[in-house]
C-alpha cells in the first residue's frame, strides 16, 4: 500500500516536471531578443492605382506600442515578406526574411466622398507567456477606414478594427451622429508638418503591441499621447512612429524598435489582392486567405470574403486560422454584411449611422464589378 503511494506519488512528480520543463521549454524563445535577420526582404513591388495619390495626401500615422524585448513583432509587414502570398508559412519565415513596413490600402470614391480602407499585417500575434492555448497565432491582421468628404477635403469618420469589434469615431459638424451604431468620440488628425489640426489630413491610429488592435489616439484604450506640438509618448516607453515615406525614401525594417519614425510604403489591395480573390487564387488551405463567407447587395455579390489568413500553427478551438483578412471589414464580424465596409461603405454607413448632408450612394469607377466567377 505505502509503496503503491509512493509510485503514485513519483508519477504524478514525473508528469508534472515534464509539463514544467515544456512549458518553459515552448516559452525559451521569448526570453531571447528578437533580431532583425540578414535575408533581404522577398515581397513584390507595390502596386499603385489612379487614386493611390488621394491615399498619400491622406495617408495615416501609426503609432505602435512595441514590446522592448519581441518588438520585432510589432512591426507592420507586407504579407509576402517571405517571397509568396502562402499564410501558413509566415511565423515560421518570420525569423529569416527582413520585414518591409507596409500600409495596404483600397479607396472607393463616392460622387461627395472618399472611403479608404487600409490593413496592417504582422506574421505573428504573439505573447510573452503561452500555455499552449489560442494565446498566440500565425499572422494578424487588422483594419481601418477613413472617410473624406470631397468638397471640403476633411476627414469626417476615422472606422477601426480590434479583435473582430470596431470603432467609430467622428466630430460634431461632420454630418455623422450615433443611431443603430454609436460613434465612440472624436479623433485626431494631423497636417502635413505632423502638427494636430483639424483640418489635417492624416488620421492618427494606436496599435497595440502583441495583440494589434488599432483605435483613434483619442480612445480610452490608446496608449499613445500626441501633443499640439507633435510630439508623441507612449504610456509604456516603447513604440514606433510609422509614417508615409517620402518621395524617393527607402522603406526597411528598423533596427531598433523602441523608439524612432519608421517610413511605410503603400500598396493597393484593388490591384494586388482583388484580382486574385475575383480568380479564386487567394483562399482557402495553403494559400493567403481563408474562411469565406459570402457578401451580396444590390450593388455586388461576392461569392467568398476572407475572413482571416491562412494559418497551421495551433491556435485554439475555432482552428489556425486568424488574423483578419483586408477584405473582412464591418461593424461586426457576421455571416452576410461581413465586407460589406469594404465593398460598399457608402450604403453600410448610412445603415448604420445617422448621416445628415450631402451623402452618394453612387460610385466613381466602381473596381469590384468585374465578379462574373462569383455569380450564381
Ligand atoms: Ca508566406
Ligand atoms: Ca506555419
Ligand atoms: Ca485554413
Amino acid at each position: 500500500m505505502k509503496n503503491r503511494r509512493k509510485r503514485s506519488l513519483l508519477y504524478f512528480a514525473g508528469v508534472a516536471s515534464v509539463l514544467i520543463v515544456s512549458l518553459i521549454a515552448s516559452n525559451a524563445h521569448h526570453l531571447a531578443r528578437v533580431r532583425k535577420p540578414v535575408i533581404p526582404n522577398r515581397g513584390a513591388n507595390v502596386a499603385r492605382e489612379p487614386l493611390t495619390p488621394i491615399v498619400e495626401q491622406y495617408a495615416p500615422l501609426i503609432y505602435a506600442a512595441t514590446e522592448r524585448c519581441g518588438g520585432r513583432q510589432d512591426i507592420i509587414s507586407n504579407n509576402d515578406f517571405d517571397g509568396d502570398l502562402t499564410g501558413n508559412n509566415n511565423w515560421e519565415n518570420f525569423d529569416r526574411y527582413e520585414l518591409k513596413p507596409t500600409v495596404y490600402y483600397a479607396i472607393l470614391e463616392t460622387e461627395t466622398h472618399y472611403f479608404i480602407s487600409y490593413h496592417l499585417f504582422h506574421p505573428r500575434d504573439w505573447n510573452h507567456f503561452t500555455v499552449w492555448l489560442n494565446d498566440t497565432h500565425e499572422n494578424d491582421g487588422e483594419n481601418f477606414q477613413v472617410v473624406v468628404r470631397k468638397n471640403d477635403g476633411r476627414v469626417v469618420l476615422l472606422w477601426t478594427q480590434a479583435h473582430y469589434r470596431s470603432r467609430v469615431y467622428s466630430f460634431a459638424g461632420s454630418g455623422i451622429e450615433s443611431a443603430a451604431t454609436r460613434v465612440t468620440g472624436n479623433f485626431q488628425t494631423v497636417d502635413s508638418n505632423g502638427l494636430p489640426s483639424e483640418s489635417g489630413t492624416h488620421a492618427c491610429v494606436f496599435v497595440e503591441s502583441q495583440g494589434h488592435g488599432i483605435y483613434g489616439t483619442l480612445d480610452s484604450s490608446s496608449e499613445v499621447r500626441v501633443n499640439a506640438d507633435g510630439s508623441y509618448r507612449f504610456k509604456s516607453g516603447s513604440g514606433l512612429l510609422f509614417r508615409p515615406a517620402r518621395a524617393g525614401e527607402e522603406v526597411k525594417e528598423p533596427a531598433i524598435t523602441s523608439s524612432g519614425e519608421v517610413a511605410y510604403q503603400l500598396d493597393s489591395i484593388t490591384m494586388k489582392l482583388w484580382p486574385l480573390l475575383r480568380d479564386g487564387k487567394l483562399t482557402g488551405d495553403g494559400k493567403l486567405l481563408d474562411g469565406s463567407y459570402r457578401y451580396r447587395d444590390e450593388l455586388v455579390d461576392i461569392k467568398e470574403v476572407p475572413r482571416f489568413y491562412d494559418a497551421n500553427r495551433f491556435s485554439g478551438p475555432l482552428r489556425s486560422d486568424r488574423g483578419i483578412s483586408p477584405f473582412a471589414l464591418d461593424f461586426s464580424f457576421k455571416r452576410g454584411t461581413l465586407g460589406a465596409l469594404f465593398f460598399n461603405p457608402a450604403k453600410r454607413y448610412a445603415e448604420r449611422l445617422k448621416i445628415t448632408g450631402s451623402w452618394s450612394r453612387k460610385y466613381v469607377a466602381y473596381p469590384f464589378v468585374d465578379v462574373a466567377i462569383f455569380g450564381s
